[in-house]
């Protein structure tokens, strides 16, 4: 494969255990949780976890956003160690299930570690939506001082993927990252990851903006993000357009805009033109659940990238890499990745 060389890629992020269970609606609205949606968990929320392990045949998925994403893109390259991973865990069993997990995919994880459990998500799947909602615990114990320590890897990356999850966490290890993609004109991509990053976490996702070269957000998020920014329209044309116009520090990269819509074709915001790329849409007998979709449509797009492949190889490979995902339970690999 062309170009491939370990820790090439690196990625920051939020490492989760999931905890999934099938729940009807009458359990969301008793919860006040919307079905597609994903928050950080209050102390009201904390029973839910309880309740899924013990009524709801809980099943344990690895999950956290961008370890999904990693875990897919070392998948589909099928080269062990050209992806790197930081996050903060537990000194727990979780913690050993993630990890193993993740390197058996090939992803080289760097874990910071402490004294707090690791963090879970509850996965609430209802048909076709999937609602989250993460008890975050270790990971967000991630400090900027794990990035200083092993500041290593982030020299020697090419590309760097973080989600818009990880502002909640660390902005600051985020900012240290950008600065040195700025500096090294290297590619920085991010996630908008869910609309409460774009209420919430304005500020330090409005201070890394003019870092991005390659952003990614679904049509919610990208709705959220507009709103917030006061662009005036709710058509997702226009939002792509002034995301993309946003301003830029390394001029020698113009900024790429990448939003999903489901199962409607995905749009590439690129220079003058946006591009729609079709997704066909799977049978309703081939839907596991769509937990993990998101993630793994960017994992099939940066396997592609760090390949030098062009914007259409990594679109049309994000989305078989979805597809994929929604045929199955969380973010599972295994198995052959379809033939590209
Ligand atoms: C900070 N938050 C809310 C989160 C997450 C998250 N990963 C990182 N931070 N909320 C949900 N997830 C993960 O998203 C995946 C599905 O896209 C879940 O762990 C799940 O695996």
């Amino acid at each position: 494969m062309s170009g491939l060389r370990d820790g090439m890629l690196l990625g920051m992020g939020n490492p989760l255990l999931d905890i999934s269970s099938v729940v009807d609606n009458e359990y969301l609205t008793k919860n006040d949780l919307g079905p597609d949606n994903a928050i950080l968990a209050e102390e009201k929320h904390m029973h839910i976890f309880k309740e899924l392990q013990e009524t709801y045949k809980a099943e344990y998925i690895a999950g956290g956003s961008v370890q999904n994403t990693l875990r897919i893109c070392q998948w589909i390259l099928n080269r062990p160690n050209v992806v790197t991973f930081f996050g903060c865990v537990g000194k727990d069993k979780n913690a050993e299930i993630l990890e193993e997990n993740a390197r058996s995919d090939g992803v080289n994880v760097v874990y910071d570690k402490c004294d707090e459990a690791t963090g879970c998500c509850a996965v609430l799947i209802t048909g076709k939506h999937r609602s989250l909602i993460a008890h975050l615990a270790a990971a967000n114990h991630f400090s900027k001082e794990h990035v200083i320590k092993n500041f290593n890897y982030v020299e020697n990356a090419e590309f760097y993927y973080i989600s818009g999850f990880f502002l909640t966490v660390s902005p600051s290890s985020i900012m240290m990252v950008a600065e040195k993609a700025l500096e090294s004109n290297k590619v920085l991509l991010m996630n908008l990851s869910a609309p409460f990053i774009s209420i919430f976490f304005k500020d330090p996702l409005m201070q890394v903006m003019p870092y991005i070269d390659i952003l990614f957000g679904n049509e919610s998020e990208a709705l959220t993000f507009a709103k917030e920014q006061d662009f005036g329209t709710e058509n997702l044309k226009e939002i792509g357009f002034k995301m993309l116009n946003l301003p830029k520090e390394n001029k020698n990269r113009k900024r790429v805009v990448i939003l999903t819509q489901g199962h409607h074709p995905v749009m590439l915001f690129e220079g003058e033109t946006v591009r729609e790329f079709p997704v066909v849409e799977l049978q309703e007998c081939d839907i596991v659940d769509t937990n993990g979709a998101g993630d793994a449509f960017v994992g099939g797009f940066i396997s592609q990238l760090v390949q030098a492949k062009s914007y259409d190889d990594c679109i049309n490979t994000g989305i078989i890499a979805a597809r994929e995902i929604i045929k199955r339970s969380g973010c599972a690999t295994g198995g052959d990745f379809p033939c590209l």
